[in-house]
């Protein structure tokens, strides 16, 4: 939808490429303001559409007869503390319209949540799914309030609302698109192309991430899992802790040369210091049955092999 950050944006078409994958080609439309280009969007529905333009999606959703939104509209952490009223248009009018529709239409509702919707006093190693949430990015903001409002809708109207708490997502074709937990998604594009990487935050900052493919199967299957199984409407989910310097040195198991330098952003670095360590998932593991599949050596192997394929097709062209 509107204003994605170009990791969003990607991330969303990945998010349909498995929809599609389980539900049909033509049950699945994508709709943003932008079109992707056709290496990430392989074809299949695509309607323009501006989360911001009420009208527009209830159109959709009525034209369509949409049963499933999946909603990943936003500005994310860093992006939107450099425009705050953006942020707060899209994550936080943007979420009450989708809301609006999916109650109106009886939709069964996904909206993403993150790592990012704790904060400095929230405990952070590990971070459970009931505790304190006062974070200090508009995104997190708006994520805490996506949170509540969807729960709010969901006792008030019986909306079914879920929703997930994402660690940094990683995945090979999608961009930084603005987030503190871009670092770990850039490294492996120059670690492949340059041999080395500059980071962005402090070599010891320690973060939830998640590679792409489990956060997609997370995603189909606490949408898909039986509503008396969800004792939660919205639930940490966890893969692997990782540093910059664990990063580095799994790397360096590929590429012996590779070499990391360090130039701390100290915006990303203060939003990170404030950031959950570590998820306890313990509920979605009890309730549906998450577990992650990917540890941080399938990461990095499962990366560069998409990125060395890449390399080599580049190359060949
Ligand atoms: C960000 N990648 O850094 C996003 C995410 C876990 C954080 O929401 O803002």
């Amino acid at each position: 939808h509107k204003h994605q950050s170009p990791s969003n944006n990607e991330r969303q078409f990945l998010a349909q490429g498995a929809r599609r994958k389980r539900f049909g080609k033509d049950n699945v439309i994508l709709s943003d303001i932008r079109k992707p280009p056709d290496h990430i969007f392989h074809g299949g529905p695509f309607i323009y559409s501006d989360i911001l333009d009420y009208k527009n999606l209830r159109e959709i959703v009525v034209n369509n007869r949409i049963t499933w939104l999946f909603h990943y509209s936003a500005l994310l952490s860093a992006i939107g503390e450099a425009n705050v009223s953006l942020a707060r248009a899209v994550n936080i009018t943007g979420l009450h319209n989708v809301l609006d529709v999916a109650a109106e239409h009886n939709l069964r509702l996904f909206v993403p949540s993150t790592i990012g919707a704790f904060g400095p006093t929230s405990p952070r190693n590990p971070t459970p799914d009931i505790c304190i949430q006062r974070p200090r990015t508009i995104y997190g903001v708006s994520k805490v309030h996506a949170e509540l409002m969807g729960e709010y809708y969901h006792y008030r109207y019986g909306l079914d609302f879920r929703c997930l708490r994402y660690p940094g997502i990683i995945s090979a074709d999608s961009q930084p698109g603005g987030g503190t937990t871009d670092y770990a998604v850039q490294i492996f594009h120059d670690a492949v192309k340059n041999g080395k990487f500059e980071c962005n935050l402090k070599s010891s900052t320690r973060l939830p991430m998640m590679y792409i493919d489990d956060c997609l199967r997370a995603t189909l299957e606490v949408m898909e899992a039986p509503a008396e199984s969800l004792s939660m409407r919205t639930y940490n989910v966890n893969a692997m802790s990782f540093t910059p310097e664990d990063l580095a040195q799994e790397l360096l198991k590929h590429i012996p040369e590779f070499q990391i330098t360090y130039n701390v952003d100290s915006v990303r670095q203060a939003i990170a210091d404030s950031w959950p360590m570590n998820f306890d998932d313990s509920n979605a593991r009890k309730d549906w049955g998450w577990k992650h599949d990917f540890d941080l050596p399938e990461l990095v192997t499962t990366m560069l092999n998409f990125h060395g394929s890449d390399t080599r097709v580049a190359q060949a062209n």
